[in-house]
């Protein structure tokens, strides 16, 4: 392997919440690594999905969206990582919708623009498209904004195209070795995954404003005779929000559980038992100091 020419190096992915980042992240890796969701800011940390071939290593950047509406810490938070993350890689992908340019492309647009690494335009949701000749004009308009290094139509949800995304992505990687173990497909280690794979069901699950006064901590995780033990925490910020993620007999919590689980042994692979707790911890959204014990922290 060492003596293989190897492009390798870093490529963040980038745009506002909602676009379709960390669909195209697990879809880029070939393997689920990513929370998703259909609603905004569904991703609130760093992570990394690494791809190993032959003849590359290219890590991919999951980044939380970003926005303009800065109120609030989990909000300056969000930015803070993602802003980071275009930092320091080899190439960055901005992601749009096939819906076509809003407001919202702007800020990630200015922010891309200004890093002095090629940018490919990644246009996503294409399967939406009810014809595929919609994309020229797009295609034109985008090609106005700024000089992309390319502009590639894809489909994270389908597929559609992601070859031709990583090829594009391919041609601005440095020859050097792996970044890297080539085993290896994320920074992130079970214990993370799992507690993110609880909080994608809540991001699922409800609405309003539940998912985003809840984090997610793990007490314990622990393999005993090909079963793996999970205990998680459910932290939410006042207590009238903890029966409404409890529900009726405790029937919303234990979807919430049940769903989880399965995603876990999937994930991970094996058995799962799956315990969960909803807590309150009053306001942890706007503490710096909560945040940072919620595992919150500028991760860059
Ligand atoms: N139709 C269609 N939907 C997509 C595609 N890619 C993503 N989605 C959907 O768009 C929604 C948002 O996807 P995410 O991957 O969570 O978006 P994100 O950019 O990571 O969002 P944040 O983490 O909140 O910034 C989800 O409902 C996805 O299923 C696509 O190619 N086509
Ligand atoms: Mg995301």
């Amino acid at each position: 392997m060492s003596e293989t020419i190897m492009h390798c190096g870093l490529v963040t992915l980038a745009g506002r919440p909602n676009v379709g980042k960390s669909t195209l992240l697990n879809r880029l890796v070939g393997q689920k690594l990513s929370i998703t969701s259909s609603r905004a800011q569904t991703t609130r940390h760093r992570l990394l999905g690494i791809k190993t071939t032959e003849h590359a290593q290219i890590v991919y950047v999951d980044t939380p969206g970003l926005h303009t509406g800065n109120k609030g810490m989990m909000n300056r938070h969000l930015n803070r990582v993602a802003g980071a993350s275009l930092q320091g890689v080899d190439c960055l992908v901005l992601l749009i919708a096939a819906s076509g340019w809003k407001k919202d492309d702007e800020f990630p647009l200015q922010l891309v623009a200004k890093q002095g690494v090629p940018v490919i335009l990644a246009i996503n949701k294409v399967d939406e498209l009810r014809d595929r000749l919609q994309l020229l004009p797009l295609i034109e308009q985008s090609s106005r904004k700024m000089e992309f290094a390319e502009i590639v139509p894809v489909s994270a949800r389908t597929g559609a195209n992601v070859d031709d995304l990583e090829n594009a992505v391919l041609k601005y990687l440095p020859v050097q070795p792996p970044l890297y173990p080539v085993d290896q497909i994320s920074d992130r280690g079970e214990r993370f995954l799992a507690a993110e794979l609880v909080r994608e069901q809540i991001f699922r699950g409800f609405q309003q404003e539940v998912p985003y006064a809840t984090a997610v901590s793990i007490e314990e995780f622990k393999r005993v005779k090909g079963t793996l033990h999970v205990e998680a925490t459910i932290w939410v910020e006042r207590e009238g929000q903890k029966p409404i993620l409890i529900g009726k007999d405790g029937q919303r919590l234990k979807t919430v559980g049940s769903r989880a689980r399965l995603a876990m042994q999937k994930m991970f692979a094996t058995k799962v038992h799956l315990h969960l707790w909803v807590k309150v911890r009053e306001g942890w959204s706007d503490s710096e100091r909560t945040l940072r014990s919620l595992g919150y922290t500028d991760e860059v």
